[in-house]
């Protein structure tokens, strides 16, 4: 397993072949290759990758809210989709499987651990000024020859309880959005959010994306149910299964949307892209002080 660690991102390579590449700024992954070097992530070309504003594309971090909440008092104040995205974490480093446990039944792995704490020099200012509270984060990304996972743990350093949302706003890169269906929602409940924020139930089997989709589902079962299946032409692609993260985003701007966002490039990569987004947005996770919350997503290459 090989590194290289410049001052901006830190790229880790499987002696196989795959490859995960993870930007300081947000501890956002940019790239994640397979073996033949195909990327499965969708990052626009207009991305700003030099910290001056959050990553279009990959998978950015989103904390401590998600989208807005402008009738929270704690988090009214914060930009859309908080502030980890936006601030320089540290490398805290990595570790691989092979060295440990050498079986090859697992395959190669490596682990990749980022830190941000409330007493970071690279927090994003913003945190500091409108939420003063105590807080330490580890984000770790773990690349196999067939997954991502990404998982965090949220530390409550303060004195006093705070709220908070976490979501792992993740670009999957898809051939034809037009043939893409989502199988493992059925029954879920769901807020649409281009329908007003009406609540829903996921009638159909699979979801489609035929305009500009924008739900939160509560897929039924605990936390970890199912796999949330990304199927593209017939064939199943990307199978994300979750732990401890009780709702699933479903996101595509399609056109006019895609048109608007400035740093969405090309304007019709909304045909190469859905976001599938594990997260726990649909409540608040209270935690009082010296608590901990934890959460991952793992995404398995299928077929
Ligand atoms: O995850 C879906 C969403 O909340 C959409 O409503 C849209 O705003 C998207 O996130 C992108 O948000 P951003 O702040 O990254 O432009």
């Amino acid at each position: 397993v090989t590194f290289s660690d410049d001052n901006s991102r830190v790229i880790a390579e499987l002696p196989t072949g795959e490859s995960v590449t993870v930007l300081l700024y947000g501890a956002t992954v940019i790239s994640w290759k397979d073996a033949q070097g195909d990327e499965k992530l969708w990052l626009s070309e207009a991305a700003k990758l030099d910290g001056s504003r959050a990553v279009r594309g990959g998978i950015p971090v989103v904390f401590p809210v998600f989208g807005t909440a402008p009738t929270h008092p704690q988090t009214k104040d914060l930009p859309q989709h908080g502030f980890a995205r936006t601030s320089r974490w540290e490398f805290l480093g990595k570790s691989t499987s092979e060295s440990q446990t050498g079986s090859a039944a697992n395959g190669p792995a490596v682990k990749l651990d980022f830190g941000l704490s409330s007493a970071a020099p690279g927090l994003d200012p913003i945190a500091a000024a409108r939420w003063p509270f105590k807080f330490n984060l580890i984000y770790s990304v773990t690349l196999t020859q067939t997954s991502l996972t990404t998982s965090i743990v949220v530390t409550n350093d303060d004195s006093a309880p705070f709220d908070c949302q976490v979501l792992m706003h993740t670009y999957l890169r898809v051939k034809d959005i037009t043939a893409v269906q989502v199988q493992g929602l059925a029954d879920a409940s769901y807020i649409d959010k281009v329908d007003g924020g009406a609540r829903k139930t996921q009638s159909a089997a699979e979801v489609t994306i035929t305009g500009e989709t924008d739900r939160v589902y509560t897929p039924a079962g605990d936390p970890g149910a199912g796999p949330v299946t990304v199927v593209e032409a017939g064939r199943p692609v990307y199978a994300v299964t979750r732990d401890n993260l009780s709702n699933v985003v479903v996101w595509n701007p399609w056109a006019d949307k895609a048109q608007g966002i400035a740093d969405f490039a090309p304007k019709d990569g909304f045909r190469n892209m859905i976001c599938i987004e594990p997260g726990a947005v649909g409540a608040w996770q209270s935690l009082e002080a010296g608590d901990a919350f934890e959460g991952a997503q793992t995404i398995t290459l299928l077929g």
